[in-house]
């Protein structure tokens, strides 16, 4: 097949390379280098300009090599009505897993108060409590939570989740539904946000479930920076509830330096790196995907366009 591959990132060489390495079976090219639009059979794209799909009139496919697809999906840019597909990557699962129990146990014990505290050269001993005893809400319970509660529950702490079907997993309860999300809030020392950004997951963390918080709780959103009411989540913070946010994503990509998030003292900022896309497991699945593509095989981590993830 003929696939356009177009990856926006940093490491865009190492990826495009790997992908003439593993994908022997069909031709890559970047979009300097397409030879006649029409015969692109597939496309490695995470957004496009509006018009990038124009005369690709027999593309069979899109895939995305990430995990989230509102990028793509929520742009203004019209893309064919062909399957879309994402990445499903345990790694990436893995990597968040790190990034989210790393973030609760600096909380947990209270690093950055120790940080503070070298600082001005104080030695004070601070009490802290049992893993068993911080009880942390996973919003979201896909590839990704899924694996993060496996993370946390390793270490003891209580863990439950919000997802939008009901779930049996064990040693952890699955909560449906808006009146159950708002309970679950009021129980949550830690909120977690893993959520694909839908129209139903905008805008989620806002000042309606900041209020249920108990005093002293953890925002942690790795997800999308849509999901976060940023004047809501400020006067929260305000009111200690939550006491502190560690943020991995942001409506506008760099953070720009006027946002009043970057010097917040209650808010850590990261550059989206929670969980980055590795090249190397990434592209296994993008070729597993064409391969299938070529062979009129069933698609896997196809989008459902209507739920929007
Ligand atoms: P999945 O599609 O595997 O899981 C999504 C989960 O969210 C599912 O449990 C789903 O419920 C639940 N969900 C979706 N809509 C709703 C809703 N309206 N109400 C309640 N629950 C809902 O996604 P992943 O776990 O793979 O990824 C999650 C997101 O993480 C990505 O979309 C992306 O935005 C973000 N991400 C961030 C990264 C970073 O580095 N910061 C890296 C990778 C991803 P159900 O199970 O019932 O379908
Ligand atoms: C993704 C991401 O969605 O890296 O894969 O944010």
């Amino acid at each position: 097949m003929l696939v356009l591959a177009d990856f926006p990132w940093e490491n865009a060489a190492d990826w495009t390379g790997e992908l003439r390495r593993q994908a022997t079976m069909h031709q890559i090219y970047v979009p300097a280098e397409i030879p006649d639009r029409a015969s692109i059979d597939a496309a490695v794209v995470w957004k496009v300009p509006v018009g990038f799909f124009d005369g690709m009139t027999n593309l069979r496919a899109i895939i995305v090599p990430g995990a989230g697809v509102d990028q793509l999906t929520g742009s203004d840019a019209p893309f064919p009505d062909v399957p879309i597909l994402r990445l499903a990557d345990p790694i990436m699962a893995t990597r968040m897993a790190e990034y989210i129990l790393s973030v609760v146990l600096d909380h947990h014990r209270q690093l950055g108060r120790y940080r503070d505290q070298q600082h001005r050269m104080v030695w004070a001993r601070h009490f802290h409590r049992d893993p068993a005893d911080i009880r942390i809400s996973i919003l979201g319970m896909g590839v990704l939570g899924k694996k993060v509660a496996e993370y946390l529950r390793m270490i003891g702490y209580q863990v439950a989740g919000w997802s939008r079907t009901p779930k049996t997993l064990p040693g952890i309860d699955v909560v449906t539904g808006e009146p159950a999300l708002l309970s679950l809030a009021e129980r949550s020392d830690v909120l977690v946000c893993l959520l694909p950004l839908t129209p139903a997951t905008r805008g989620l963390l806002d000042q309606r479930l900041f209020d249920q918080l108990p005093e002293d709780a953890l925002l942690i959103n790795a997800a999308r920076g849509a999901h976060l009411v940023v004047p809501d989540l400020l006067s929260a913070l305000d009111r200690g509830k939550p006491a502190a946010a560690v943020l991995d994503v942001f409506d506008q990509e760099p953070l720009p330096s006027e946002s009043p998030l970057w010097c917040h003292p209650a808010v850590t900022v990261t550059p989206h790196i929670a969980s980055l896309s590795n090249p190397i497991t990434g592209v296994q699945q993008i070729v597993r995907a064409l391969d299938k593509i070529d062979a009129g095989e069933p698609l896997e981590h196809v989008v459902d366009r209507r739920r929007g993830y």
